[in-house]
């Protein structure tokens, strides 16, 4: 399923619903006085119906999504917020409509129509009233969910770390995408996706910082860094500034890589700020001054290629391009186990 959440649209509130409707019955016309009532309450039947239809049809469906949009689409706005929210829209049009119904059945019996009419008009008012705090969540939701990327089939470089050591500048510097740098930490707060042209395209992320904590202490901004590295890296470079001008010290950084080593993924560890210090126990570059920038590209190049002929070589490149997405990552033993699974299956 290919997930846009740009394409989502805007959603009214209440007020601005009910003027779009009500100003689109007061355009219609009819013979005499009683069609022309039925007329203006299908008028704002359909209005609404169509209004309602488009918002909930608009939404995926969360459960089938890829880990990756799903998790973050939970971080972004709330699943299940989305869920009630799309149900109270779902409840409102169909109160309208039995209204409506009820509306039309009493002009054609012979009620007087103006009194019809704005009766009708109070009641659904009220109801759109109703879920105004839902149409203004949703709403916010489409605004939230439409900064998070949507990532196309090929591989993906994850640049992570600390805060404040560098992964902006690196982004910037050898890909499409132009994410803000600042002195200060947690500057960069969304997932910001580039273009780098290395062997072919290759998609370059650049994600919040985040710090040496265990996950249910990770805020929002973090876990979307963890989601890209979880979900989408097929190689991950891990950028340690050791001149701790982030304003964190080596060693928390060096824990952290560790726990990103742990998920299993080629880690790619270099230094920032190869201008200002001569540590060279691992590969150091400069976004500043260009120092050592080539020699991460080969790096990165590299960690790609073993990275493809392993996908290749053990679990077939299927399982990753069928998911729309990266899948979880799969370990060589879990390849081995699938494999061995499914020839026991066949047996
Ligand atoms: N001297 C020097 N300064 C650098 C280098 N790379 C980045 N900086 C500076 O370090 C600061 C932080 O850079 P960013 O690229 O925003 O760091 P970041 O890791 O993306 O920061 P967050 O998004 O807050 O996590 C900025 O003031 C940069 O100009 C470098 O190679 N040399
Ligand atoms: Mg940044």
């Amino acid at each position: 399923m290919k997930f846009e959440p740009r394409k989502l649209p805007t959603v009214l509130t209440a007020d601005e619903l009910l003027n779009k409707a009500f100003k689109r019955a007061s355009k219609v016309s009819g013979r005499n006085k009683k069609e022309k009532a039925v007329n203006k309450l299908a008028a704002v039947s359909n209005v609404l119906s169509d209004y309602f239809n488009k918002i909930v049809s608009a939404h995926p469906s969360y459960s089938s999504l890829p880990d990756f949009y799903r998790e973050m689409v939970d971080i972004v706005a709330g699943i299940s917020t989305i869920r009630k929210s799309l149900g109270a829209l779902k409840w409102a049009n169909g109160m309208v409509q039995r209204i409506i119904n009820r509306s039309i059945r009493q002009v054609k019996g012979g009620k007087d129509p103006d009194v019809v009419i704005r009766a009708a008009y109070g009641r659904i008012a009220s109801v759109i009233e109703q879920i105004d705090d839902e149409l203004r969540f949703l709403n916010e939701a489409k605004r939230k969910m439409q900064k998070i990327p949507t990532f196309e089939e090929g591989d993906v470089v994850v640049v992570a770390g600390y805060p404040n050591v560098g992964k902006s500048s690196f982004v910037a510097r050898v890909s499409t995408v132009k994410p803000e740098i600042a002195t200060y930490p947690f500057t960069t707060k969304e997932v910001y996706v580039g273009i780098a042209r290395l062997d072919g395209r290759v998609q370059i992320v650049d994600t919040p910082g985040i710090l040496d904590r265990p996950i249910h202490r990770r805020n929002a901004i973090e876990r979307r860094a963890v989601l890209c590295l979880r979900y989408l890296a097929d190689c991950i470079l891990f950028i340690i500034d050791p001149t701790e001008s982030c304003g964190y010290s080596i060693n928390a950084q060096l824990s952290l890589l560790e726990e990103v080593k742990s998920l299993g993924k080629p880690v790619i560890a270099v230094y920032s700020r190869a201008d200002m210090h001569d540590f060279r126990d691992l590969p150091a570059f400069s976004s500043l001054t260009g120092e050592g920038i080539e020699k991460v590209i080969d790096l990165i190049k590299e960690a790609l290629y073993k990275q493809r002929d392993k996908i290749s070589s053990n679990c077939g490149d299927v399982e990753k391009r069928q998911s729309g997405l990266r899948p979880s990552y799969k370990s060589e033993e879990d390849c081995k186990a699938n494999q061995s699974s499914s020839k026991a299956h066949q047996s």
